[in-house]
């Protein structure tokens, strides 16, 4: 019997499935799937085989709409940027990265910025930043429970199920930002566990150990996922030089005004993105991560010629 359903965890190689009749089963995959590389990702719309006997294996994944490898997540709808304030204090450039890749993917980026009760000053001239750049912001303090209410309000819309599409949305962001907190603050039943801010961070302490799927009141799911590393984005190069202005909204926005054709928006006269950043409609960090990136897709192109 052929049965199709959404693959909500894993562990160890055991998948969490949650069947389109409500079912939850557990199974592996099918050995050929193993060898092609297509690995199983939460998030996957998945085959399911049942025998006789009853033993299941998932046997197909139907295509997807997207993949990301950091969170490893399929068909997301939305993610959610977490930016702390402070503790651990907030890398803009992994931030920029995660979202310029996201938005190469069609993937909606919302960022958050958390803690803000921590310095409220620097809570703003983050969320500022996000916001010349064209994003909708969204400020928390999770003690005081302030900036919860806007997210419910957005995720109850965004989460909503449109033409037999469930939605699914991610919360993303480094370790001990505050993921779990906010997923609990917004959904109490799920009672995940959060921890203190790890001082070994860098090497992979985390609360959060796996990416996990839940159902929402609203039909869409929800994701929590391991905090990321400063080392889970230093091989960038999921897409090349050319696209990279299209990951930036405030960029996207100013090409065509260039004096020349063939402008790389980093350091030319009369190029329309300087000016604009000059201008104060490009935030500076943003632009400083938009030439980082250039020059590792640069780098990567000439080596691609070499190789
Ligand atoms: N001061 C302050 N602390 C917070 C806030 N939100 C979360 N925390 C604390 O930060 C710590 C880490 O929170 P988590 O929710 O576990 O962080 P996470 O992003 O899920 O971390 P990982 O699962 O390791 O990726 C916990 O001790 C929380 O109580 C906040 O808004 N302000
Ligand atoms: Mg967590
Ligand atoms: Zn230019």
């Amino acid at each position: 019997m052929e049965l199709i359903g959404r693959l909500m965890g894993s562990s160890g190689g055991l998948y969490e499935i949650k069947l389109n009749d409500g079912e939850q089963i557990f199974c592996r995959a099918k050995g050929a799937l193993r060898h092609d590389d297509l690995t199983p990702l939460v998030g996957d719309l998945v085959r399911i085989d049942r025998d006789d006997k009853g033993n299941t294996v998932l046997a197909e994944i139907l295509p997807r709409k997207n993949a990301l490898i950091r969170p490893p997540l399929s068909n997301l709808t939305l993610l959610f940027v977490v930016i702390p304030t402070a503790k651990p204090a907030p890398d803009l450039f992994t931030v920029d990265k995660l979202t310029a890749i996201a938005i190469y993917h069609g993937i909606e980026v919302l960022p958050i910025v958390s803690k803000a009760e921590l310095d409220p000053e620097k809570a703003e001239e983050i969320a500022g930043i996000y916001r010349t750049a064209g994003f909708t912001v969204f400020v928390t303090d999770s003690p005081a429970g302030l900036g919860v209410e806007p997210l419910r309000e957005a995720l109850s819309e965004k989460l909503r199920p449109e033409n037999g599409d469930t939605p699914i949305c991610a919360f993303a962001g480094a370790s001990g930002v505050g993921k779990s907190t906010l997923l609990n603050a917004l959904f109490p039943s799920l009672a995940l566990s959060t921890g203190e801010v790890s001082r070994k961070i860098s090497r992979g302490r985390h609360t959060t150990r796996a990416v996990t799927l839940y159902e929402t009141e609203y039909g869409g799911l929800v994701a929590d996922t391991p905090g990321f590393t400063m080392l889970d984005f230093v091989r960038f190069d999921f897409f090349g030089k050319d696209d990279l202005p299209y990951t930036f909204p405030e960029i996207e926005r100013e090409l065509g005004g260039c004096r020349y054709t063939k402008c790389t928006h980093t350091k030319e006269e009369g190029c329309a993105i300087m000016a604009a950043k000059a201008a104060g409609k490009i935030p500076e960090s943003r632009h400083e991560s938009f030439r980082a990136l250039y020059d590792v897709l640069k780098n990567k192109h000439d080596w691609d010629k070499k190789s």
